[in-house]
């Protein structure tokens, strides 16, 4: 149980008794000791940890109560904690006290909601580098130079230069340089797709002719009996959502119904469900059946996903191929086939191996450029961009070192608002209300 603020340390002091003698508040030591409830009985033995501003998480005075996992007994301290003054905190107000106290800036703070929420270990180190500060530290260059080239704009207006300060300036001028910079701040912005890969993971769903082996595919990509499995065709009729971590990349698995003619109420809506999912997925997996002959509705299946986000497989390859062998040439050529069993597991690393491929310049699974992972952070770059486009287009067009510093100036506010820098109740109900209580 932690608490922040002035009375923090008193508040949790007169819940704890020492076990030995010496200070229990002492900074950033672990004292051994008895908590007890609002009627002073004990109810568990444990530490309490002080951290005294500015060297504390929140920059407030901070008391942690450590104790056994007890949900009972984490109430009673809570519930003790409150009869002598304390409040519960809100969703992520933790967090929300370090930033305005300028521990952390709010791509720290959205770093850290990233990390708590990580799918895998891999998006976790990349979110622990986002919040040491690496975005932070990625746009401070940026800022400088914009800074600058506003310095620059604004010179020119003070000394009434003419319109043309492009020749009058030996960088180039500001509107090659605007230019420049603006293009950074697309790529930047443009990385929130990996950003977004790694955070939210990305979408593979199976699709193909009832009984063609989706679900069987999808237990054997999870390595659990999870899906119902069937010889009967029609046997898989809800979306089935499973995480996966594929070597460090987070994927949500998604198995559907077999696209047929429907018969009835049910499996319309299965269908259109399966279709649904498929049409927003990141990668479809095409399931075909290695032992039966290629049918129009297989051939419709494939032509629905565009090749860049398909992937066909060939299941079933442990009995006779039914399928042709011109077929099996052709897909071989094509789409790029995975042919496998999942009945015996034959050929599944392939189709992993194949996946992690296709995600990974998307997933950009090498944590060492920094990138953006929520939306606010991308409105705002591709907001500075446009500025910037438009700063580079009015000093291109000679209409005057005025106008140019209107559009640097948007630039420059635009991206002081992905660091800090903002409305706080705006930033509050965007980022800290989707915290977790106590972070
Ligand atoms: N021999 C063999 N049989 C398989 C393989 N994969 C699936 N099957 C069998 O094919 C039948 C259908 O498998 P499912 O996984 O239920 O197929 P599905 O595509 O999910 O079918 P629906 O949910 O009806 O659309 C079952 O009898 C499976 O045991 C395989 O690789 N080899
Ligand atoms: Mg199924």
């Amino acid at each position: 149980v932690r608490l922040s603020g002035p009375r923090a340390v008193a508040i949790a002091s007169a819940l704890f008794s020492a076990a030995a003698n010496g200070d229990p508040a002492e900074t950033g030591r672990a004292r051994f000791g008895t908590f007890r409830a609002t009627d002073g009985e004990a109810i568990d033995r444990g530490y309490l940890v002080v951290f005294r501003p500015p060297r504390s998480f929140t920059g407030e005075e901070v008391a942690e109560c450590w104790t056994h996992g007890s949900p009972a007994v984490l109430r009673g301290i809570v519930e003790a904690a409150a009869a002598r003054g304390a409040r519960p905190a809100e969703p992520g107000e933790f967090t929300w006290r370090a930033l305005v106290h300028g521990r952390i800036d709010l791509t720290q703070a959205e770093g850290l909601r990233d990390l708590i929420e990580a799918r895998t270990l891999h998006a976790a180190r990349v979110a622990h580098l986002q919040e040491r500060g690496r975005l932070s530290s990625a746009l401070q260059p940026i800022k400088d130079a914009l800074a600058d080239l506003l310095a620059r704009a604004e010179a020119s207006i003070e000394f009434g230069e003419e319109p043309d300060i492009a020749a009058a300036s030996p960088e180039g001028g500001l509107g090659p340089d605007a230019a420049r910079l603006g293009a950074d701040l697309e790529r930047l912005a443009a990385s929130y797709e990996s950003g977004r890969l790694l955070r939210d993971g990305a979408r593979v769903v199976l699709a193909g002719l009832p009984n063609a082996g989706k679900s069987s595919l999808f237990n054997r990509l999870l390595g659990e009996a999870r899906a119902i499995v069937t010889p009967l065709p029609g046997t898989t009729r809800d979306v089935i959502e499973e995480s996966l971590d594929l070597q460090g990349v987070p994927v949500i698995l998604t198995d559907t119904a077999g696209l047929h003619e429907a018969a009835n109420e049910a499996d319309r809506e299965a269908v259109e469900r399966a279709r649904a999912r498929a049409a927003e997925a990141d990668l479809v997996l095409v399931v075909l059946d290695w032992s039966r002959p290629f049918s129009d509705a297989d051939r419709e299946t494939l032509a629905a996903v565009p090749p860049g986000r398909l992937v066909a497989v060939l299941n079933k390859v442990d009995r006779p191929c039914g399928i042709g062998l011109d077929r099996v040439l052709a897909l071989r050529r094509r789409p790029g086939v995975v042919e496998l069993s999942a009945r015996t597991g034959e050929g599944i690393d392939d189709l992993r191996r194949r996946l992690r491929e296709r995600l990974e310049p998307e997933a950009r699974l090498l944590p060492d450029e920094a990138f953006l992972t929520s939306l606010r952070q991308r409105d705002l770059a591709a907001r500075a961009a446009a500025a910037l486009r438009r700063a580079a287009g009015a000093a291109r067009e000679g209409q005057g070192a005025e106008c140019v510093a209107i559009d640097l100036r948007d630039a420059l506010d635009a991206l002081g608002g992905i660091t800090g820098a903002v409305d706080p109740d705006e930033v509050y109900a965007r980022i800290f209300s989707a915290f977790c209580i106590g972070k």
